[in-house]
């Protein structure tokens, strides 16, 4: 079960957050992030898990965004590569602060790989490729996970979608939640069961399974209406951070 976690990493946010990346260049107000940031360590702590948290890092718009840089896998962590070059050093940085959590340290030395590209699914790691992570990335990553003993297939974001995660996310050990354009990749329709979202609530798609609960950005009624049924939703405020294409899971690092 992928979404047992019991300990958290998150980052303090950063005023120079206004000028993070964003596809529909918008410029969010630090003081609406600061809110829906501090919200969401409330509810990281309401579902148990033990808060690890980052200082600020001004020099790099983008770093509480901490799922890009690294990733973990068991007691591993392995430092990734994010592509643009506004987040680059973000790896250098968090490798230093985050070391003594883990009992191992691995590193992606080719390439380009970014957290929200892959996909954690009952140990099983699905490798997006996308404008942000290239071949050469997805396979170094693909080794390393292998050496670890983790099972591991390389797929392709569609065009136009930033990270594979941006519109996809696990419910369950089989179970996928996907925006439409998610539900047309042949791998996630031959190998899992897929709930669609309802059309005009793609941005619900990165929802975040933390044991019994699944925590859903706020807002999406049908969405909410349908998967209340099963699980056992919060719902979560990110209207700010989203714009900067941003959403629940690219906030924290869990283990
Ligand atoms: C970026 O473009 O890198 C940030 N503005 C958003 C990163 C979102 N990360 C994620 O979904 N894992």
């Amino acid at each position: 079960m992928t979404y047992k976690f019991k300990n958290v990493i998150i980052r303090k946010p950063n005023k120079s957050i206004q000028n993070g990346l964003s596809s529909q260049n918008l410029h969010p107000q630090y003081e609406i992030i600061a809110e829906e940031h501090s919200n969401y360590i409330k509810v990281m702590e309401e579902v148990g898990l033990k808060i690890n948290l980052l200082e600020t890092l001004e020099e790099y718009p983008d770093s509480i965004f901490v799922e890009d840089p690294a990733l973990t896998y068991k007691s591993n962590v392995i430092i990734l590569n994010p592509r643009d070059p506004s987040r680059n050093g973000e790896g250098d940085i968090i490798k230093e602060e985050i070391q003594h959590f883990f009992d191992n340290m691995l590193f992606v030395e080719d390439g380009f790989v970014e957290g929200g590209d892959i996909l954690n699914i009952n140990n099983h790691f699905i490798i997006g490729l996308s404008d942000r992570t290239n071949k050469l990335g997805a396979e170094n990553l693909s080794n390393i996970l292998h050496k670890l003993g983790a099972t591991v297939d390389i797929c392709k974001t569609p065009d136009d979608v930033l990270h594979f995660k941006s519109e996809c996310s696990a419910l369950d050990d089989d179970i996928i939640l996907v925006s439409s354009k998610m539900a047309q990749v042949d791998y996630l329709k031959s190998n899992y069961q897929l709930i669609e979202l309802p059309i005009g609530e793609e941005g619900a798609a990165n929802a975040l399974r933390i044991n019994d609960k699944l925590l859903l950005p706020d807002g999406f009624i049908k969405t909410e209406e349908m998967l209340s049924k099963k699980y056992n939703i919060i719902k979560i405020k990110v209207d700010e951070i989203a714009k900067v294409d941003a959403g629940l899971s690219c906030m924290s690092l869990r283990w």
